[in-house]
């Protein structure tokens, strides 16, 4: 076996669990507001875990709130001789804020840090368990893991605690799957922000070459674990180009870093002054940031030399599995492949790692590893051993040629002011015209739909208004010769018992009809089978066209409700041979993206036209679009099998308007 590079060794800089903070500054402030507020807090979780007193821990709780809701600046507040007066910092935690601002240091708290375990910490962040709860526990019965935590509830050690019972090992035995599932992994849209920010920094750094964004971000997953980036230089640059990164502003923590790697965690300041546009605009990712106020991501940099780099850059987009396979292909043809190289087994020999890396094959880029091994490229978002591997093979070369976001010419899913949108129709197309697309399909929300006992729907005599006021829109358009429109549809509420909201006379108004389940509670009450059927039934209305987001996933928030999709999409699938258009929505809202990427194959095979919809609230979120068609190009979709690559013409005959 191929001893691990990346594995910490002694000369780096390791700190695990939660961390002091180290000042990157020379000169005071030495830390930020933020620093000081997480650090207060940690304090308070450290001294409650290690059963200090109630009145000690709430003194760092307040501080920490007290600092967080300081309007004015931290080192002038200090520098003047203020602090003190700030309500909620008292003597103490203020000579320890004073401390660590004017001198960087930290008092005596590194004892504090280094005296928790950190398991402890990590089983403090499962719903259901405070500090004081995980010290009874491992007080008790030790516990100072996850996996025990997990064992005990499965062995039911823990409902017998004082303080415990059935119902809360149950909530901790759920709280631990949440966990598992969501903790540390971030939205798409987030991740690749800060992504392609740190590439882009990285990039500008004096001797590098290249630096690459790889990973699950490469690959378009829908949520991000951490950032991998690999960078090419020089090796007589890989010292200095080190330093530069681990200086970059936007760094909140560096976890460790030794010859090739960093660890680091970043913070939102990694988005500012960001160069580059891409899909994101300046504006976006203000908006972004305004929502994830507190969002921070961990990055693994890798630092290679240019002949290495399409290796690492490879073996480190992954995935494991995609890996697997390919290591395979390797062997099967007398080679060995690695994150160094493509060795030739018997001139490798012995050697490992960087030394082996001397006699590798020369690829000067992935698409020449794929060669070597009889293959096409592959593009990133496939490479989840899904199909990929067979499909690349040259003899078979079957690979499909994904869909590109320029293909995109309209979208059929979007709100305005008529329901809970904030932009007009006027706006919403004049944002869709600068986009360069053909047509926008308006949705509003259906009268059924309340939220907060508060109808936002459109009601049912006001909807011929709306109709009104697109015709006369795509008339003038029309006569200034412009070749654009607006098809009138509706996101009409499917509800619980499978009929669509509106009279069936209103929905025949409509140019498309988009169904979609808004109140879940129902659906959620109910088994797989039951809303299987009434989905099914609320498809087969002949007003229905286009299933919207069809499982009501919010991805870090909640689960779709219990449904067969494939069930779903292999009558869909029928009813369009039938000659009934039925299309399915790969909802392009990076909250959403739902359809996922997983089913996207089997509704091309069962023949079901998928279109892309930003599902837009305003003009900002049409650029949404661009998140589905990464989910759509990892689920191997194609132009001809994406509805909105139509032209406008082509869906005026097809809704027959
Ligand atoms: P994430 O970060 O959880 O969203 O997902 P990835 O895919 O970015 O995974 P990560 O960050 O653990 O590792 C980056 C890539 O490195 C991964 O996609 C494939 C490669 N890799 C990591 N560990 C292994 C391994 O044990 N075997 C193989 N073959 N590849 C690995
Ligand atoms: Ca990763
Ligand atoms: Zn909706």
């Amino acid at each position: 076996m191929i001893q691990d590079p990346w594995a910490p060794h002694e000369d780096m800089v390791k700190v695990g669990g939660w961390s002091l903070p180290k000042s990157r500054r020379n000169e005071p402030p030495y830390f930020s507001k933020t620093q000081l507020v997480d650090v207060l807090e940690q304090v308070a979780v450290l001294l409650e875990l290690s059963g200090a007193n109630g009145f000690r821990v709430r003194a760092y709780q307040n501080a920490s709130r007290a600092l967080s809701s300081l309007e004015e600046d931290l080192f002038s507040t200090i520098s003047e001789g203020r602090l003190l007066q700030v309500k909620g910092i008292g003597k103490g935690i203020g000579g320890l804020i004073t401390e660590s601002v004017m001198q960087g240091t930290w008092g005596d708290m590194q004892s504090l840090y280094d005296k928790v375990p950190p398991g402890l910490i990590e089983i403090v962040g499962i719903p259901g368990l405070g500090p004081k709860k995980v010290k009874a526990l491992y007080d008790s019965l030790g516990i100072d893991s996850i996996g025990l935590l997990k064992t005990a509830c499965e062995l039911d050690h823990i409902s017998s605690l004082p303080g415990f019972g059935k119902k809360s090992q149950k909530k901790i035995f759920d709280g631990i799957d949440l966990l598992r599932r969501y903790q540390g992994r971030t939205r798409m849209d987030i991740g690749l922000l800060y992504g392609r920010s740190l590439e882009e920094k990285i990039s500008l750094i004096q001797g590098v070459e290249k630096a690459q964004l790889a990973g699950s971000a490469r690959r378009r997953r829908e949520t991000i674990g951490d950032l991998d980036i690999v960078v090419s230089s020089l090796i007589e640059n890989h010292q200095k180009v080190i330093q530069k990164i681990l200086g970059l502003p936007g760094i909140a923590e560096i976890k460790g870093y030794g010859d090739s790697k960093i660890s680091l965690i970043l913070e939102q300041e990694m988005l500012s002054n960001s160069i580059g546009s891409g899909a994101l605009d300046e504006r976006l990712a203000e908006a972004l940031i305004e929502r994830n106020s507190d969002a921070t991501i961990d990055a693994q940099v890798r630092i290679v030399t240019p002949e290495t780099f399409p290796f690492t850059l490879a073996y480190f987009t992954g995935s494991k599995e995609h890996n697997i396979r390919m290591r395979q292909e390797a062997i099967n043809r007398g080679l060995r492949l690695n994150e160094f190289g493509l060795f030739s087994e018997s001139l490798a020999g012995s050697s490992i790692g960087m030394e082996a890396a001397k006699h590798t094959l020369l690829c000067s880029d992935e698409s020449e590893i794929y060669k070597n091994l009889d293959m096409h490229w592959v593009p990133p978002e496939m490479r989840e051993d899904m199909g990929e591997i067979e499909a690349a093979t040259l003899s078979k070369s079957s690979l499909p040629e994904l869909i590109i976001p320029e293909d995109i010419k309209g979208a059929f899913h979007n709100h305005t002011v008529y329901s809970d949108g904030s932009n007009t129709l006027e706006e919403m197309a004049l944002a869709a015209q600068s986009l360069g697309w053909q047509y926008l399909g308006i949705a509003d929300h259906s009268q059924a739909l309340n939220i907060g006992g508060r109808s936002i729907g459109i009601p049912s005599d006001v909807v011929p208004k709306q109709h009104d006021e697109i015709i006369k829109l795509n008339q003038k358009w029309s006569d200034e010769g412009v070749d654009f429109r607006l098809f009138h549809g509706s996101e009409c509420d499917i509800l619980a018992d499978g009929k669509l909201d509106y009279s069936e006379n209103v929905r025949n108004i409509f140019s498309h009809v988009v169904g979609s389940i808004h109140a879940l509670g129902s659906w959620r009450n109910r088994d797989e089978i039951e809303n299987t059927e009434m989905l099914i039934r609320a498809i087969e209305d002949p007003t229905f066209t286009i299933l919207g987001h069809p499982t009501g996933r919010i991805l870090q928030v909640r689960e779709g409700i219990p449904i067969d999709m494939y069930a779903i999409i292999r009558r869909m699938g029928e009813l369009n041979i039938e000659g009934n258009f039925k299309a399915i929505e790969i909802n392009a809202s990076p909250y959403r993206l739902d359809l996922d990427w997983r089913l996207c194959k089997f509704a091309k095979e069962q023949k079901v036209p998928i279109c892309i919809n930003p599902d837009a609230h305003d003009i900002n979120g049409l650029n949404d679009v661009w998140y589905g068609v990464q989910i759509a190009r990892k689920g191997w979709l194609e132009r001809s099998d994406i509805l909105n690559t139509k032209s406008g013409t082509e869906i005026e005959s097809l809704f027959d308007v």
